[in-house]
């Protein structure tokens, strides 16, 4: 679990790195699973609609390294706000960034996150995610399509090892890049997690029927379909686990 520095640094730069939220073997499954879904929904980017059709991938929302972070930042009023992946083949093509904030509402204290789950280790030349340190805390003039599809002073790249994650603040400045290799795969898992009281994003509120049979009670919370009770006052695990930070 992070610390209380971790989580300072968190609230500073908007990210945070979280090692081995996959260990080998949950790697490996997750990894079949993508390629399955790939191939058997046709798409390079799938969204919660497909993805939690998946005992893999239903499974992975309430995987403790992973939901427990997002319930020191939200206690047990964490709801997945969205689920994608998004798949890049070899040589592919394009501008060599993509800034965007994924909910601009800034502010160091998130009112979502985006957990971004790596299959493969990420160097230069798959194309690591960039953060623009600090982003998350003010408004600021909207991007020009130049400032956007450009490398930005102060950018950092998260180099990452598979089985990493990074969490980020939806608000902080982030950008994927291109898979410049050959011959490898960029396949990344995008859990966004948030207060249970925003409003999910879209119109279409169905969950596949898969993630709903035998589900429990903190999976029924997740995925926005059963209170969590009193939504007023609730302190974040953080907190109750002695961390000052949240
Ligand atoms: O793939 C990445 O490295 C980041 C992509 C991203 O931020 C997004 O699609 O919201």
């Amino acid at each position: 679990m992070l610390n209380n520095d971790d989580w300072q640094f968190f609230r500073e730069n908007g990210y945070v790195i979280i090692k081995n939220v996959l260990d080998k073997k949950l790697l490996d499954v997750i990894g079949k699973s993508f390629d399955e879904i790939r191939a058997a929904e046709g798409g390079d980017h799938c969204n919660q609609h497909i993805l939690l059709k998946y005992k893999a991938m239903i499974d992975l929302i309430e995987h403790p390294p992973i939901l427990d972070h997002m319930l020191a930042l939200y206690g047990s009023r964490t709801q997945l706000l969205q689920y994608d992946f998004l798949y890049q083949p070899p040589n592919n093509e394009g501008p060599e960034r993509g800034w965007h904030r994924d909910f601009s509402f800034p502010g160091d204290t998130p009112l979502s996150t985006n957990c971004i789950v790596y299959l493969q280790d990420m160097d230069d030349e798959i194309g690591p995610t960039y953060v623009l340190p600090g982003s998350h805390k003010a408004w600021r003039e909207p991007l020009s399509d130049e400032e956007k599809h450009a490398p930005m002073e102060g950018e950092v790249a998260a180099y990452v090892k598979a089985g990493d994650m990074v969490v980020i603040n939806s608000a902080v400045l982030h950008s994927g890049t291109i898979n410049k290799t050959n011959d490898k795969h960029r396949r990344n898992l995008y859990i966004y997690y948030g207060h249970w009281w925003l409003k999910r994003y879209e119109p279409n509120q169905d969950r596949p029927w898969q993630c709903l049979e035998n589900a429990s009670e903190q999976r029924l919370q997740l995925l926005g379909l059963k209170s969590p009770g009193d939504m007023h006052m609730y302190t974040p695990d953080a907190l109750r686990n002695g961390n000052d930070q949240y």
